[in-house]
């Protein structure tokens, strides 16, 4: 079967109808990678969902085929949203498929050279904010109810809808069968958000036989849902979920608690952690950010969260490519050694 992206192959889960006109980058289909260091290290089966290679280097991507594409049906002219930059990357690579004016708020400063490209070379209006996330997702709030702007945000019923097929395909990829644990960054929440959805649909439809328990992390210095209180000045190296009073809050304890799951906070040592460990040991490069839903089964393993369970399943969701973000990739690492253009010099310095 030829891959056309994620609408066309759940449609039948989507509020879709034969007039929508799909917005396309045949997104999702992405591999759901066996960790043999993992799986070894927590003694369970642990699976890596590898999000960083949807179109645009994010999971966003399942989620704006969908609102890009609604938002056509609607008859919008423009979409608008903040970011800390995934969503930004992805709103203005749909939109410039589709022929709407994309417009950004970003935190100035802080997010990833990546995403920033992106943004730009997909001719969307950038506009840096003097200002965190959230902030940012105040004024386009206002602004998307004021004026004839589609807001894009997970907000937006339509993104949840489309990321939640991230969960169908897990499930298909498992041989129709649901994960005992899924681990998830958490940052918005509207992807716990998603994928809950997601697999309590996929039970209801009986596709699965069995739900799994939601196991979401937030950054320690960004962990409002963990600490019970709204954070005003977040703070973490993984720029991504660095949001301390997330839109989905509430959906988010719902997953967790719904799932007898847990939400659990990990340091930014933690996740730079699992960050260079996914590179080194399982060749999978991800950004800081998706390293929290590896670096969080490392802590609750370290716990003995896990003991008992072995031949359970856990799928780590990898959410965004480690391209996105060059300069924590060269800041963890020593540079290369410089060396003179002679054989021998270059064989002493190789030392096998
Ligand atoms: C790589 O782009 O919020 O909990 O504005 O880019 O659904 O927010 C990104 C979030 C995890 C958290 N991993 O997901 C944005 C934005 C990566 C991300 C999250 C984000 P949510």
């Amino acid at each position: 079967m030829i891959w056309r992206g994620i609408i066309e192959r759940y449609k039948d889960y989507l509020p879709v109808s034969p007039k929508t006109p799909v917005v396309t980058l045949n997104e999702g289909n992405t591999p759901l990678i066996f960790s043999e260091t993992l799986s070894q290290r927590l003694d369970v089966l642990v699976y890596l969902k590898y999000e960083g290679l949807n179109p645009t280097g994010s999971f966003k991507d399942r989620g704006m085929t969908m609102a890009i594409s609604k938002a056509r049906e609607e008859g919008a002219k423009a979409v608008i949203c903040a970011s800390t930059g995934n969503t930004s990357a992805s709103a203005a690579a749909y939109a410039a498929k589709a022929g709407l004016k994309c417009v950004v708020l970003i935190p100035n400063g802080a997010i990833a050279l990546g995403k920033l490209g992106q943004a730009l070379i997909h001719n969307a209006q950038v506009l840096a904010l003097d200002g965190n996330f959230d902030e940012a997702l105040s004024m386009v709030k206002q602004i998307s109810s004021q004026y004839p702007v589609k807001l894009v945000n997970s907000l937006n019923p339509y993104r949840i809808e489309g990321q939640k097929t991230g969960a169908f395909e897990i499930c298909d990829q498992l041989g129709k069968k649901a994960p005992e644990f899924h681990a998830i960054p958490v940052g918005n929440a509207g992807n716990i958000t998603a994928y809950w959805k997601g697999y309590k649909e996929y039970f209801g439809k009986k596709e699965v036989a069995s739900k799994p328990v939601m196991l979401g992390f937030q950054a320690e210095g960004a962990a409002p849902i963990v600490n019970k209180k709204i954070v005003p000045e977040p703070k973490t190296i993984a720029t991504a979920i660095n949001i301390g009073n997330p839109a989905s809050w509430k959906a988010a304890e719902a997953a967790r608690d719904e799932s007898g799951g847990v939400i659990d906070s990990v340091t930014d040592g933690e996740i730079l952690s699992a960050y260079e460990l996914l590179a080194k040991k399982d060749g999978v490069f991800v950004e800081p950010a998706s390293a929290a839903s590896v670096a969080g089964i490392l802590k609750l393993s370290g716990q003995d969260y896990f003991k008992n369970k072995k031949g359970a399943t856990i799928v780590c969701v990898l959410t965004g490519h480690g391209l996105k973000d060059p300069d924590r990739a060269l800041q963890t690492v020593r540079e290369p050694q410089r060396v003179p253009a002679k054989l021998e010099a270059i064989w002493e310095a190789i030392k096998l």
